[in-house]
């Protein structure tokens, strides 16, 4: 599949907002596999798919994880916000049958992170949090960080995500947790 066949089985899916922020996400993931000598193909398309599903309701995402054969754990079924990762790597393998790791784990984990993150993983992760439509503040110092040292960058993204949810009293998901704890030690063994 070319690239204009990619965005036509995403752009349905989507509003033009969430469809920008996937070209945005697509284009940044690209680019820092060209940095560091991912597949900057695999990573444009894992980055295009990724929130393919983010739109559906809460009844189109419980049928989808009733079809695909999902089984959710109790926390899972408590927050929301992490099926969209879920349904859209089960929809990525089993309706678009592409079963390459490089593009299927990346957009699965992409939400949460989890401890021993590939380098396309590490890529679509980051490329989400500073993809250029993101207008955060620090935005652009995390930019820079997730070019010139992805570990770190990506440390700091399960950080500030843990933060949130933490300040909101949110469950943390487990992945979200060992992907944080990977990071900090590593860096530890780095230092
Ligand atoms: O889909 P996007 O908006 O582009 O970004 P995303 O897929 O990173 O989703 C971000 C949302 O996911 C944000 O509302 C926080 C939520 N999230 C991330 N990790 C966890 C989480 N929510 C819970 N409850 N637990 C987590 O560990
Ligand atoms: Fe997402
Ligand atoms: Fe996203």
């Amino acid at each position: 599949m070319n690239r204009e066949e990619y965005k036509g089985i995403v752009r349905p899916f989507l509003t033009d907002r969430r469809f920008h922020h996937s070209e945005c996400v697509a284009e940044e993931a690209e680019r820092l596999a060209k940095h560091y000598g991912a597949d900057p193909e695999k990573a444009w398309i894992a980055g295009m798919l990724h929130d393919i599903t983010k739109e559906l309701s809460r009844e189109e995402q419980l049928k989808k994880i009733n079809e695909f054969g999902i089984i959710l754990t109790d926390l899972e079924k408590g927050a929301p916000k992490l099926w969209h990762a879920i349904t859209g790597a089960a929809y990525v393998r089993q309706v678009l049958h592409i079963d390459d790791p490089d593009i299927v784990d990346p957009v699965l984990y992409h939400t949460t992170a989890r401890a021993e993150m590939t380098l396309p993983e590490k890529i679509l992760y980051m490329a989400d949090y500073v993809s250029a439509d993101r207008t955060f503040d620090g935005v652009e110092a995390l930019r820079e960080t997730a070019h010139t040292d992805l570990d770190k960058a990506v440390l700091l993204g399960c950080q500030y995500t843990i933060e949130d949810l933490v300040s909101q009293q949110r469950p943390i998901h487990p992945n979200t947790m060992a992907g944080y704890n990977w990071c900090v030690m590593k860096q530890q063994i780095s230092n």
